[in-house]
C-alpha cells in the first residue's frame, strides 16, 4: 500500500487532510509518527514556494511521498494580507484569537462591498523522482465579528460565498465540501491517481 506522510505540524489541517484521503488505498503517516524531529522551515514568499520547501525536507529525511499545504486567507482591501503570513499575523507563536482580533481592527469602518477576501490552499507532493503543486481557492467575504467554534484559524471571521454563515458555523462536512482546501485536493487526487494509480 502506498504510504503518504502529511507534512504538517498543524493538527487541524491534518484531520482535514485526511477527511480528504479517507477514500484511497494510502496508509497516512502523521509527523509525530516519526522518530526524528524534522523542522518546517517556511522561508519562501509565496504559498507554494513553502508547500514545496515543506514537503521536500520531509521527503528527504523520511523517503516517503509527501503532503504539504500552505495555505492563508487574502483580504482583498489590504492588497492580499495576510496572505503567507496569515499564521503569524499577529507574531509569534501563532495565536488564532489574536490574528482575528488584529484583522478585524484593520478592517474595522470598512463597508461589507469592500470587505471580499479569499482563502488560499496549494499542497506540494513531493515524491521519488518528481514534485506536483496544486491550487485551490474559495471567494467570500469577512465578517464584523467573530461567529461560530468549528475550525481553525480565520474560519470564525469568514464568510465563503452563497453562505451567511463563517466557516466555523459550517459543520466539518460543509466546510470540507466547499473550502480552499478541498479545491487544491481534489486535483491532488487526479495526481495521486496518476501517480501511484490511487483514487
Ligand atoms: P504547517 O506549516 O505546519 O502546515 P501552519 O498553520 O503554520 O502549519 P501555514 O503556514 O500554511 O500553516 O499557515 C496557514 C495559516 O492560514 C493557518 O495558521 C491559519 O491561520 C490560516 N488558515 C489556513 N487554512 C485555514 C482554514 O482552512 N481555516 C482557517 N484558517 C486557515
Amino acid at each position: 500500500m502506498t504510504r503518504i506522510v502529511l507534512a504538517t505540524r498543524n493538527h487541524h489541517k491534518a484531520v482535514e487532510l485526511r477527511y480528504f484521503l479517507r477514500d484511497l488505498d494510502v496508509e497516512i503517516l502523521c509527523l509525530d509518527e516519526i522518530p526524528e524531529e524534522i523542522e518546517l522551515k517556511e522561508e519562501g514568499t509565496t504559498f507554494s514556494e513553502n508547500a514545496l520547501q515543506k514537503a521536500r525536507i520531509v521527503h528527504q529525511r523520511t523517503h516517503l511521498p509527501a503532503l504539504a499545504d500552505d495555505s492563508g486567507l487574502e483580504v482583498f482591501y489590504l492588497n492580499g494580507a495576510p496572505g503567507v503570513f496569515s499564521a503569524r499575523y499577529a507574531g509569534e507563536p501563532t495565536d488564532d484569537a489574536a490574528n482575528n482580533a488584529k484583522l478585524l481592527a484593520e478592517m474595522r469602518g470598512v463597508p461589507p462591498r469592500r470587505r471580499g477576501a479569499q482563502f488560499r490552499s496549494v499542497l506540494a507532493l513531493v515524491a521519488d523522482g518528481f514534485e506536483e503543486v496544486t491550487e485551490g481557492a474559495c471567494t467570500g467575504r469577512l465578517g464584523e465579528s467573530p461567529h461560530g467554534m468549528n475550525g481553525f484559524g480565520y474560519d470564525p471571521v469568514f464568510l465563503p460565498d452563497g453562505f451567511n454563515r463563517t466557516y466555523a458555523q459550517l459543520s466539518a462536512d460543509e466546510k470540507n465540501r466547499i473550502s480552499h482546501r478541498s479545491k487544491s485536493f481534489a486535483k491532488m487526487r487526479e495526481v495521486l491517481r496518476r501517480r501511484f494509480a490511487i483514487g
